[in-house]
């Protein structure tokens, strides 16, 4: 178990370290009223219990008698030692379900501190990493997805990856899976009767019938799991590599892409050594540009550690950019390069366009984009950008349009239920009795359960928890 019992009072700073114009102590729990009742005092001279819910308040902030911090009594603030809003939001409508009060003090990390010592002292106890989310998963104020979506909403760094977060914080894949999840439960259940009859022969649920619904929410589940792949992208940012051979103008690239001379560019074939990676935003997707070392044969071993980096850069890319010299024509190594991109997603640059280029694009492979540009100049580049951000989430496609699956537990989930529901239908299929069909179908509606945490095991909650930071 996370820790804890759910009876405790729990508290935390809920706002980042380092010093803020405001900082946030929250407390959570039946005891929350009477543990800030210790440590703060309107300056209306009402009780905390006595105000509006959801109504803010000014009020000393106090040490609690218990709490004895010597430099404070020195400097004669035994007492008050800042001034604060307070909010109390009354169970069951807060964030927790449970009684809630922050504590709005200074944003500094002493007076912060010193808040959250006296609501210790003052019996509360520290929550645990992702605490208050869990018991809103707990209260049934979020189901498991939207409980993720709180994480992914905070750590969003794209406009697309906030949406889709928000999306499923609204509950929206929840809803879909929970219809998925009531129809196969429907199906259990007729099935199930089905098997109190059997000495009876009577066939309760007709097989095509049963094959169709299968085939329903077989149907509903591939189509949120296509949407994985994008929907992963969205949320962790894409990578996507510059290649080719020494000199061809990579580092040019990265550089004009990022609108900053972030790399090196000389005329010296092997001037990059290293990996280079910087963040970009294409059109609200984001996206870690990485700029490699040029892949050529050398002895000099600098170099090769450097290539050596290239090629793993590249096997961990979901999107190559292989840069040719068009004013050279092609070759040996840039034959590779592009041969070794086909299968993959990739797109081929032919560089240097402000010159005469003797590189022709047919010549080029025949299933990748080819574009033309300059990264001297400029010339060409915002056709890159849409080339890129399109080859990620597909042409043309809406980032915002439909549920979308963007966590990797949740694509797991689909998966197993998939599995499971192509093993009922092959037990369907070759006449099985009903029991060996409904156990199937069983394993897939409890995976599908698992996104949303109708079904759910201490280890599922502590994965998730333990990724939260205190104070979420
Ligand atoms: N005329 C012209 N020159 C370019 C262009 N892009 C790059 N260059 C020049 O080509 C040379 C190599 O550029 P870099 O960006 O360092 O090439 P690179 O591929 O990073 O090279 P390595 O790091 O050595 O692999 C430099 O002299 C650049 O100024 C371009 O579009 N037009
Ligand atoms: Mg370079």
């Amino acid at each position: 178990m996370l820790s804890g019992a759910l009876e405790d009072t729990i508290c935390a700073i809920a706002t980042p370290a380092g010093e803020g114009g405001i900082g946030i102590v929250r407390l959570s729990g039946a005891q929350a009223l009477a543990v800030a009742e210790q440590i703060v005092r309107l300056r209306s001279g009402r009780l905390l219990a006595s105000v509006g819910s959801h109504t803010l308040h000014l009020a000393d902030v106090r040490l609690p008698s218990l709490l004895k911090v010597p430099q404070l009594v020195a400097t004669g603030q035994r007492e008050v030692f800042d001034e604060a809003l307070v909010v109390y939001m009354k169970a069951p409508r807060s964030f927790t379900g449970e009684d809630i009060v922050e504590i709005q003090s200074h944003g500094g990390s002493l007076i912060l501190s010193l808040v959250c010592r006296a609501c210790l002292v003052a019996g509360a106890r520290l929550a645990a990493p992702g605490e208050f989310t869990k018991r809103a998963f707990l209260n049934g104020r979020l189901d498991l997805s939207q409980a993720e979506a709180v994480l992914d909403t905070i750590r969003a760094k794209s406009a697309a990856s906030l949406t889709a977060a928000q999306r499923q914080l609204r509950g929206e894949l929840a809803r879909e899976i929970d219809g998925a999840r009531d129809a196969l439960l429907r199906l259990l259940a007729q099935l199930e009767a089905g098997i109190d009859f059997v000495g009876e022969e009577i066939e309760l649920l007709d097989r095509k019938e049963l094959l169709q619904t299968i085939d329903g929410v077989v149907t509903l589940m591939q189509r949120l799991g296509a949407t994985a792949r994008q929907g992963r992208l969205l949320r962790e940012g894409a990578r996507v590599v510059i290649t080719g051979r020494p000199n061809v103008g990579k580092s040019s690239l990265l550089n004009r892409l990022l609108k900053e001379d972030r790399a090196i560019v000389t005329p010296v074939p092997g001037t990059t050594r290293d990996i280079i990676e910087e963040a970009i935003d294409l059109d609200g997707v984001m996206v870690h540009l990485v700029d490699t070392a040029g892949i050529r044969d050398t002895d000099d071993t600098l170099e090769r550690e450097g290539i050596r980096r290239s090629r793993s850069a590249q096997k961990e890319a979901d999107l190559q950019v292989i840069v040719i010299d068009g004013t050279v024509p092609l070759t040996m190594d840039d034959r590779a390069l592009i041969d070794q991109g086909t299968g993959g997603r990739h797109v081929i640059v032919i560089n240097k366009a402000d010159l005469p280029l003797s590189v022709d694009p047919s010549q080029l492979s025949a299933e990748a984009v080819c574009l033309t540009l300059s990264a001297k100049t400029g010339e060409g580049i915002d056709k890159l950008r849409e080339t890129i951000r399109s080859q990620l989430i597909g042409a043309g496609a809406e980032t915002t349009d439909g549920v979308m699956v963007t966590n990797v537990r949740h694509q797991a989930a689909l998966d197993r239920a998939c599995e499971s529901l192509t093993q009922a239908k092959e037990s369907v299929g070759a006449g099985m009795a009903n029991e060996l069909v409904a156990v199937d179908i069983r394993a897939a509606a409890d995976a599908l359960g698992e996104i949303t945490g109708a079904i759910t095991t201490d280890e599922i909650l502590e994965q998730i928890f333990s990724t939260f930071c205190i104070g979420k």
